[in-house]
């Protein structure tokens, strides 16, 4: 695998021709966004370029990428792939792929190096590296390829507040809405709006959250049965972790999903109170603020665990 710069992937892309483009598995709006903005801007430099057809585009992102899907017959000469980290992310029916991929434009430092090359760098979304391509490349785009950058760059920082968030991120979206982004429009569809399942779903879990330690902890409890009462798709749980600490005084947010063998556990922390800490007791992991991990027994047992290990991450 060779790691080439933004210049270099500018060059590769022109030097080449028929593209195919690979989003990842459970695409979000930073692979669409990233591969909506790269195909069009192919398209326009008069490249032949496709994306491949990902089955779990959702209805929110799908306007960035209808149209463009490779027809039948279309043969590519180059396979790119978009904010794909791994061989386990890639889309369904996209495993044929797996060994074939020239050019991957990547912004996790994880990445496995799956791909013959990569652009990769340590940037809060892909879809920073995709505008820096494209204006060296094309010198500028047009509005609708400027639409999918700010979507790129826009989900992958949660409308600019989570801790990945920084100047360059803004410095894109900030060209693309200079480029004629329309960001009213596109915020009120990626951030301000949320399905009547969700909404019902909020409205359930702010008054069902329960409280320990005075309040600076907070637990969500999702089961299965809620699940199917309320028709909750997985989209429709997007980001539901972040709930707990939207909460005044709550430093430690438990959601804790049940499963059929056991309960999926996220957590939220707050300043000084270590996610980390708390998951690595139950074998998980993550991050100083955010952590995963999964506990055996029913909802209630899990509670039960995690208050003790809070509670001695909150001493
Ligand atoms: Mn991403």
């Amino acid at each position: 695998m060779e790691k080439i710069s933004i210049k270099q992937a500018a060059k590769w892309l022109l030097d080449n021709d028929d593209f195919l483009i690979l989003t990842h598995k459970r695409p979000d709006g930073d692979t669409v966004g990233s591969a909506g903005a790269l195909v069009r801007a192919l398209r326009k430099l008069g490249k032949r370029s496709f994306l491949y057809e990902n089955s779990e585009i959702t209805d929110k992102y799908m306007p960035f990428a209808q149209g463009f899907f490779a027809e039948e017959g279309f043969e590519q000469k180059k396979i790119i792939s978009v904010d794909i980290a791994s061989l386990s992310q890639f889309p369904l029916g996209g495993e044929k792929y797996r060994e074939s991929v020239d050019l991957c434009i990547d912004h996790h430092m994880s990445n496995s190096g799956f791909a013959e090359r990569i652009c990769l760098y340590d940037t809060a979304s892909c879809g920073e590296i995709v505008f820096d391509i494209i204006m060296e490349l094309a010198g500028g785009m047009d509005k609708d390829t400027a639409d999918c950058i700010y979507t790129a760059v826009s989900t992958d920082t949660g409308c600019f507040a989570y801790a990945n968030t920084t100047a360059n991120t803004f410095r894109v979206a900030g060209q693309a809405v200079e480029l004629g982004a329309d960001l009213p429009r596109l915020n009120k569809i990626l951030f301000r709006t949320k399905t009547k399942r969700r909404a019902d779903f909020d409205g359930y879990a702010y008054s069902n959250m329960r409280y320990y330690y005075d309040g600076r902890m907070g637990v969500n409890i999702i089961t299965m049965d809620l699940r199917k009462e309320m028709g909750l798709t997985e989209d429709d749980l997007d980001d539901v972790a972040s709930i707990p600490t939207g909460i005044e005084g709550v430093v430690a947010g438990i959601t804790i999903k049940e499963q059929p063998d056991g309960c999926k556990i996220s957590v939220r922390t707050v300043g000084d109170v270590n996610a980390n800490n708390i998951c690595a007791a139950f074998g998980g992991g993550g991050h100083r603020q955010a952590a995963g991990c999964f506990i055996e027994g029913s909802v209630n047992e899990a509670e039960e665990k995690l208050i003790e290990a809070v509670g001695k991450e909150l001493r």
